[in-house]
C-alpha cells in the first residue's frame, strides 16, 4: 500500500521591506530672509550655495520645495532642527516631513 504522507506543512515566509522614506519640504514665508534660509539649508543639509540657492528660490515661488528624503527618524531629526535655528532668530521658517509614496 502506497504510503501517504498527512504531515501538514506550513510555509513560512519572511517579507522584508525597506523602511519608507521621508521628505523634508521647506516653506516659503514672507519675512525670513533669503539669506538666512540659504545659511540654514547649507549647515543642516550639506547643500553648498549654489545648489541652497536653487532650493530656496523654489520654495520662494512655488510655496514649498522637497529639499531631501531620509529615513523617518533623521528627516525628523533635520526638519526640527533647521525649524528651530530659524525660530531662534525671530524667523517663521518651517520645514516640514512628509512619508514617500
Ligand atoms: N520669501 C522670503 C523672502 O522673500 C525668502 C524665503 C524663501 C523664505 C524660501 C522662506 O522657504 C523660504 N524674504
Amino acid at each position: 500500500m502506497a504510503d501517504i504522507s498527512t504531515k501538514q506543512r506550513t510555509k513560512v515566509e519572511l517579507k522584508i521591506e525597506r523602511p519608507r522614506l521621508h521628505k523634508v519640504i521647506l516653506v516659503n514665508d514672507d519675512f525670513t530672509t533669503r539669506e538666512f534660509v540659504v545659511t540654514i539649508l547649507k549647515a543642516e543639509f550639506r547643500m553648498n550655495e549654489d545648489q541652497a540657492y536653487r532650493v530656496m528660490m523654489t520654495a520662494h515661488r512655488r510655496g514649498a520645495c522637497v529639499i531631501a528624503v531620509y529615513t523617518k527618524d533623521v528627516a525628523e531629526t533635520k526638519a526640527t532642527r533647521a525649524t528651530d535655528a530659524g525660530r531662534a532668530k525671530g524667523y517663521p521658517l518651517l520645514f516640514t516631513t512628509e512619508p514617500e509614496e
